[in-house]
């Protein structure tokens, strides 16, 4: 059953607010919101927000006993038949607000793990979700007790694993050993296709970012592809690969990813590591930011530090300021880790040809031209590169051949000899 076959459950929003200077990791209007959001891309109706001020959730039932009171009154009142955490909650703790309320009760990492599991498509990011959802049960099933087969519909129960799910501990163990080896597989086979690519000398740029920052909608624009972009978190979730024509006629990819949030759940991290890796092996980051957005800051933060934490090695990242058409103007230098920066709108194509012209430069082997001149000895020479590289203008003259042809550093280093102005 997908999301929108589904009756909208009708949920409240939970969370504490612990007056954290970081923001990334407190409960804050913010932080409410995007989980709104989150609720609302998972086919919720989100019906109240309950949050408590407080220095850490209490560890038997989250709140406190009068706010747990105060929310039971609430799921009443408001008919409500799910609640939705904004901290991953214990077995322990999702049984004891269960049997005070009565209702259904997830937590934001369960959430995430569902929407994930409605957008997977590829076999491997079916597994990958599975896996990721069947480690996140694994530790609350004592809590849940012997009730798993309240698992049966609703969000947070969805996903390629739903029967699985009913399960018992030894049998989900044996299912996630048999998905690591299946992910091994598929891995081995992508693996091999990256060889393939990095063998045809294909130079590679990623776009990463937080979710939402316009990735795909940049994707389409530069490459003329038609990849599912839209107003909602975690549209993309498989990677892409296409081709990027540079005017250099260098052979260049892109690649779009799954994009990033805060509290993304650790499980799910772990598990699309591999995926993730084909970004970090790039050769150029293209760290795509929505600067319309009020939380630009927070966002460039979380995903600088979970681009630390899958070790990304690009030599260069290119902070790409994106939706400059609804954006407030771009500060001079803007915080975050970059080694370049451009404002675009992937929607109207501002900025664009200036990203290109940043990015051709960033991403290795760049061409330039270079005019040459052979003796009429030397046209072995000048056929051979004939053969190689990209000749733009070619002329029989008195004094031999004259040449210009765009050459990277290695071909030039070969032909400087017969350079000529
Ligand atoms: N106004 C404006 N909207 C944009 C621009 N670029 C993208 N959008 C919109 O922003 C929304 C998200 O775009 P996507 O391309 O799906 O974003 P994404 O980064 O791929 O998101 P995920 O795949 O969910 O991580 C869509 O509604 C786009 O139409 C832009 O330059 N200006
Ligand atoms: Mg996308």
């Amino acid at each position: 059953m997908n999301i929108e076959e589904r009756q909208a459950e009708r949920a409240i929003l939970c969370g504490v607010h612990r007056d954290l200077p970081d923001p990334v990791n407190d409960t804050t209007d913010e932080t409410v919101a995007e989980l709104r959001e989150l609720a609302k891309t998972a086919g919720a109706e989100v019906v109240g927000v309950m949050v408590q001020n407080k220095d850490h959730p209490e560890t038997a039932a989250y709140f406190g006993e009068g706010k747990l009171e105060e929310l039971r009154a609430a799921v009443a009142e408001l008919g409500a038949d799910l609640l939705i955490f904004d901290d991953e909650l214990t077995g322990s703790q999702i049984r004891n607000i269960e049997d005070l309320t009565g209702v259904r009760v997830i937590d934001r990492s369960t959430l995430i793990l569902d929407i994930f599991a409605s957008r997977a498509r590829s076999k491997e990011g079916k597994i990958q979700v599975e896996l990721a959802q069947l480690r996140y049960n694994l530790p609350r099933l004592v809590g849940l007790g012997t009730e798993l087969s309240r698992l049966g519909g609703g969000i947070g129960t969805r996903g390629p694993g739903e029967t699985k799910l009913e399960s018992d501990r030894r049998h989900i163990r044996r299912r996630i050993e048999a998905l690591e080896e299946q992910l091994r597989e598929v891995e081995r086979h992508r693996d091999l296709l990256r060889n393939r690519r990095d063998k045809d000398g294909a130079v590679t740029a990623a776009l990463v970012g937080y979710t939402n920052a316009g990735k795909s909608t940049l994707m389409n624009r530069l490459t003329g592809s038609n990849i599912f972009a839209a107003d909602m978190l975690f549209a993309t979730l498989d990677p892409t690969v296409r081709p990027l024509e540079l005017s250099d006629g260098r052979n260049a990819v892109i690649v779009d990813t799954v994009g990033f949030i805060r509290k993304l759940p650790h499980h799910l991290i772990k598990a699309f590591r591999s995926t993730l890796e084909e970004a970090a092996e790039a050769d150029v980051l293209l760290h795509v930011i929505d600067a319309s957005d009020p939380e630009m800051q927070t966002h460039i933060a979380v995903a600088d530090s979970l681009l630390e934490e899958l070790g990304c090695k690009a030599a260069r990242t290119i902070a790409v300021f994106n939706k400059s058409d609804i954006a407030p103007p771009l500060s001079p230098r803007p915080r975050g880790r970059y080694t370049d920066y451009v404002s675009v709108s992937a929607a109207t194509g501002e900025g664009l040809d200036r990203l290109l012209e940043v990015l051709e430069d960033a991403l290795p082997g760049k061409k330039r031209e270079v005019s040459l001149l052979f003796p009429y000895s030397d046209s072995g020479d000048a056929a051979r590169l004939h053969a190689t590289e990209v000749v733009l203008e070619e002329e029989y003259t008195n004094l031999g051949i004259k040449m210009r042809i765009l050459a990277d550093e290695s071909v030039y280093s070969r032909i400087k000899n017969w350079e000529i102005q």
